[in-house]
């Protein structure tokens, strides 16, 4: 693969509701841009892996008990923790396709019912992505896919709350594609839409997000 001829690599997120599709759509892209010979990873959040992380994913099992706040804290936390190497990667040239971000964490937190503003807060300052893409499902039909209900959240009135709050945070960034259609309509689209992006972004700095 080698490293890019020119510019930095794209931050591409992707959000949207519990069985969106977003795990499945972010493979499918990054098997297709490794096939075109793009320096690319995929990455998701929370990244279970580090410590944060651990106790992130001990939370979601329901197997601990965490303040709203502190849960909050902890998903920031687990981004902060890995900017500096989100930086490298993306001015070394690689496209990053991320699977959940900061709008899962404002979101997520916002429907529990805490601030808004108190929710981005921790948020400003980690790297702004070039392209969010939420796939757009309705809860009852997401809930009828696979795996549904395992872990917290995965309630459809919840899922409602968080979507609506999803709703407040796109900005020109965003792109939605239709969720519901076939995975590979949607991936079709998905690659359109990136491909488009990692081009785009190769004159454009790297900024911050700003809320
Ligand atoms: N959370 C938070 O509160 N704060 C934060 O800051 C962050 C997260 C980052 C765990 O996240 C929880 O953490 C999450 C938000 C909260 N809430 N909950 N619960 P996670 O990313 O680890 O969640 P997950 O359980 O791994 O994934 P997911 O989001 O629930 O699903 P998905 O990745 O969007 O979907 P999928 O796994 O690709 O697909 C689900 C199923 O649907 C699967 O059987 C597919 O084959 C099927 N599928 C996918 N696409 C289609 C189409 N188009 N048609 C038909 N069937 C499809
Ligand atoms: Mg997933």
């Amino acid at each position: 693969k080698g490293s890019s001829k020119s510019g930095r690599g794209a931050l591409i997120v992707l959000e949207g509701l519990d069985r969106s599709g977003k795990s499945s759509q972010c493979a499918r892209l990054l098997s297709f841009l490794e096939g075109k010979g793009c320096q690319a990873e995929g990455w998701r959040f929370p990244d279970r892996g580090t410590s944060v992380g651990q106790m992130i994913s001990a939370y979601l099992a329901n197997e601990s008990q965490l303040d709203d706040r502190t849960i909050h804290l902890l998903f920031s936390a687990n981004r902060w923790e890995k900017r500096a190497l989100m930086e490298r990667k993306l001015l070394g040239g690689t496209t990053l396709i991320v699977d959940r971000y900061s709008y899962s964490g404002v979101a997520f937190s916002a429907a529990k019912g805490l601030g808004i503003e108190w929710c981005k807060a921790p948020e400003v300052g980690l790297v702004a992505p070039d392209l969010v893409i939420y796939l757009d499902v309705q809860p009852e039909k997401a809930a009828e896919r696979g795996g549904y209900g395992g872990e917290r959240y995965e309630r459809i009135e919840f899922q409602n709350k968080v979507g609506e709050h999803y709703h407040s945070l796109r900005d020109s960034t965003w792109k939605v594609i239709d969720g519901s259609l076939p995975m590979e309509v949607v991936e079709e689209q998905l690659r359109e839409l990136a491909m488009n992006c990692i081009q785009e972004c190769q004159g454009r700095q790297l900024t911050n997000l700003a809320w």
